[in-house]
């Protein structure tokens, strides 16, 4: 019998990669997509057409918001295994949406919980945390540092953390928490950073123009790939016993230095004037203005430094990130070239 497995988040970036990792591992995959009044499933439609009609994939509407729709989907799908990725997964948007935030990223997660505790205390549970759960705990962080988030985002998510650990401690349910630090790809939403940035390198490459305007140029992230860290989920729901691992490649860049990297794939130096919030990037050869800052893209408290410490999962998973920073900046790069091509 092939295994079963329930996506919530299967729209997303992750959700997306992780579909097609498990596909490829022969289990039969169901997506949870939301009812949206414009089309939401682009980044799956590919994976939908191979192999809907093979029985492999299967899509259903849902809300981690909507407990009867959790219960009855869980209990209709008898899956072995769930994978809670849905999220409102940007920072910056929580200030500005915290009572969904907590709604959709603490309370959807017990929400899921109480139903396989209802349904079936056997199903695997993967939960979505992350390293916004940190703050500015000092780095690098592991899964012995203090937890100390700054963001509606981080402080919902640390809640989902804690609830999973009570789920497993209370009732035995396998359940695990992969902190995972920022990981991004071609299939990266198109408001976070490396995106962002991603994109407008290839429209200058393409047309000559470039309007980046972006926030904070000096906090540092440890950026992975996704592709990576989907098969690092399925790892930690494979394991004996439950456990809860960090994912990171130990290594982090500032969102300039990624920004300087994204445009050397297209043969660009950026050259540097000014500080703080009058600080701009130039092409170096002809002086256009390529990037300035706008204070409407800071956010009220900031998350300065992540640097992750995977150790545990390198030992317990042999998982380690395989993708380097240069190779995912140069696919994000090649990637939207491509698609500003098609348009
Ligand atoms: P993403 O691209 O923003 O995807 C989030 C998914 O959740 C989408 O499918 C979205 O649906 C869905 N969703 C949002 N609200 C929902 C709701 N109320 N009910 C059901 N589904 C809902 O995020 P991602 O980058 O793939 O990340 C996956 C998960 O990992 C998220 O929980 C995120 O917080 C967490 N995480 C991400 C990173 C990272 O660097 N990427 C790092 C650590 C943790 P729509 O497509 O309809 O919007
Ligand atoms: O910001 C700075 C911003 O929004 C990264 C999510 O996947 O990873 C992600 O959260 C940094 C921050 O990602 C802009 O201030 C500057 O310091 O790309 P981001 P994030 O906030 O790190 C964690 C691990 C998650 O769990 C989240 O779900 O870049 N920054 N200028 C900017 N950020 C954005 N979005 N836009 C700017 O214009």
């Amino acid at each position: 019998m092939k295994k079963k497995v329930l996506i919530f988040g299967v729209t997303g970036q992750d959700g997306s990669y992780l579909s097609e990792f498990l596909i490829k591992k022969k289990y039969i995959v169901h997506g949870v997509k939301r009812r949206s009044s414009s089309f939401n499933t682009s980044r799956i439609d590919n994976l939908y057409e191979k192999y809907s009609k093979k029985g492999m994939l299967y899509l259903h509407y849902g809300d981690v918001t909507d407990s009867l729709n959790i219960q009855s989907l869980i209990q209709k799908i008898r899956p072995d295994e769930i994978y809670n990725l849905a999220a409102q997964s940007h920072v910056k948007v929580s200030f500005e949406t915290p009572e969904y935030t907590a709604n959709a990223d603490a309370i959807g997660t017990l929400r899921i919980l109480e139903s396989i505790k209802n349904v079936n205390k056997k199903i695997r549970f993967y939960q979505a945390s992350t390293s916004e759960m940190f703050g500015n705990t000092k780095a690098p962080q592991n899964e012995l540092s203090n937890f100390s988030p700054v963001s509606p985002y981080g402080t919902s998510k640390l809640f989902s953390y804690w609830i999973t650990k009570n789920y497993r401690d209370a009732y035995g349910i396998f359940a695990s928490n992969g902190i995972l630090f920022n990981h991004e790809s071609p299939l990266r939403g198109e408001t976070f950073v490396t995106r962002k940035i991603t994109m407008q390198v290839a429209k200058y490459f393409i047309s000559g123009k470039c309007n980046l305007v972006l926030g904070n140029l000096n906090a540092l992230r440890d950026w992975g790939d996704a592709r990576d860290y989907v098969e690092g989920m399925w790892k930690m729901l494979q394991l004996k016993t439950p456990k809860d691992y960090v994912l990171a490649t130990g290594k982090s860049y500032s969102i300039k230095s990624f920004l300087e990297e994204a445009f050397k794939v297209i043969g660009v130096r950026v050259k540097w004037k000014g500080k703080g919030l009058n600080i701009r990037g130039y092409d170096l050869v002809n002086n256009k203005l390529l990037v300035s800052v706008n204070k409407k893209y800071y956010r009220p408290n900031e998350v300065n430094h992540l640097c992750g410490d995977a150790r545990q999962a390198r030992r317990d998973l042999k998982w380690k990130p395989k993708i380097s920073f240069k190779q995912m900046i140069s696919d994000m790069v090649r990637n939207d070239i491509e698609n500003y091509q098609k348009t």
